[in-house]
């Protein structure tokens, strides 16, 4: 695989390391003896408590390698963490808050699963779990993922490009656009049932591309990252991945793509249509009306305390792929 890696020295260890894995190693050192009753007291919360004191670990959601491409242009892209992607997430069926979609979602149902491609296409067709993974040759794809809140993370995800799905429905000359859908499942997924925990979004989550923007080579469906399937977390078993777009674009844990002639109402759009367009494009001459976007905090090696402040690029950087979908349009207007 060629994964680039940074070095462990840089980084403290409850930064790198899962946190689960992290109580372990203590669980390990007090069992030998290295911490005593003043280390346990110290750290008491319910929570380490609880792992300490009854044998039984949260169950966590398994993953299972894949067999990919590995990504031939890796550039001089150092990776975050994988402790890092798959813990600060936003996932908002899962909770609004960056640690609560690793923590309510491992027990999430994946399989089985049913993908639905549809609308203006001549061979509509519906995917299963197995699927998603088997019918078309993995690649990686190294990407740098930029949020809207003006963080981001360089992440190796596995997957196909949309363009492979569409051109298997055969999309007719009435498909202009392209919508998507999350799960819609309060059962499993909490932040649909409560509406704080959920960030008062209404859901099921819909997001939109242009055909063309779709059609692009860079746009891939991810059913995993750092060599194994999706975490629920991260969006499993399939989402989205717009890499020239905010993160909000590249919808998660999809159960619909839908070719359609208008240009969709989405989710981000729909609740402040004056802070989130629908083409979202990393831009960091326009700014949120609340924070600017000239700059980004970068989640990577550094540790806790280093500033990481980095300056936003124009399409996160993929200018040269995709600055000539947008040739004669006002960015500002379109934004
Ligand atoms: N269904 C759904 N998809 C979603 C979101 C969400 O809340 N629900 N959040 C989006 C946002 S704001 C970002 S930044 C990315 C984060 O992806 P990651 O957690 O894998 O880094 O997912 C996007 N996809
Ligand atoms: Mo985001």
């Amino acid at each position: 695989m060629l994964i680039k890696t940074p070095k462990n020295c840089d980084l403290k260890e409850n930064h790198v390391t899962p946190e689960n894995v992290y109580l372990n190693r203590r669980e390990v050192l007090k069992g030998m003896g290295f911490l005593g009753a003043g280390a346990l007291l110290a750290s008491a919360s319910a929570k380490v408590n609880a792992n300490w004191f009854t044998k039984d670990e949260p169950s966590k959601f398994k993953t299972t390698a894949l067999t990919f491409t590995p990504d031939a242009n890796s550039e001089q892209l150092i990776l975050t963490p994988e402790s890092k992607v798959t813990t600060h997430n936003n996932f908002y069926e899962f909770g609004a808050q960056k640690h609560q979609p690793a923590e309510l979602s491992q027990q999430f149902k994946v399989n089985p699963w049913q993908l639905s491609i549809s609308g203006e296409c001549a061979k509509p067709m519906t995917l299963d779990y197995d699927d998603l993974t088997k019918m078309f040759t993995l690649e990686e794809r190294i990407y740098r993922l930029r949020c809207v809140e003006a963080w981001s993370m360089v992440v190796p995800w596995i997957g196909f490009t949309l363009a492979d799905l569409l051109k298997k429905v055969l999309p007719n000359s009435s498909a202009k656009y392209v919508v998507f859908e999350t799960l819609h499942d309060p059962e499993q997924m909490p932040g649909q049932a409560d509406r704080r925990l959920g960030g008062g979004i209404s859901y099921p989550y819909v997001e939109g591309l242009r055909i063309d923007e779709a059609m692009n080579p860079l746009t891939l469906m991810s059913v995993g990252l750092y060599g194994k399937t999706l975490p629920p977390q991260n969006g499993a078993p399939i989402r989205l991945v717009v890499p020239w777009k905010y993160g909000f674009k590249s919808i998660k844990s999809i159960v619909s793509i839908k070719l359609v002639s208008e240009q969709p109402k989405t989710t981000w759009q729909q609740l402040a249509p004056n802070e989130y367009g629908f083409y979202a494009n990393v831009n960091p001459k326009h700014d949120h009306p609340r924070w600017s976007q000239a700059s980004e905090r970068h989640i990577s090696t550094g540790g806790l305390f280093a500033r990481n402040r980095i300056k936003t690029l124009a399409f996160n950087g993929y200018g040269e792929q995709v600055a000539h979908l947008y040739k004669n349009m006002d960015l500002h207007k379109f934004f």
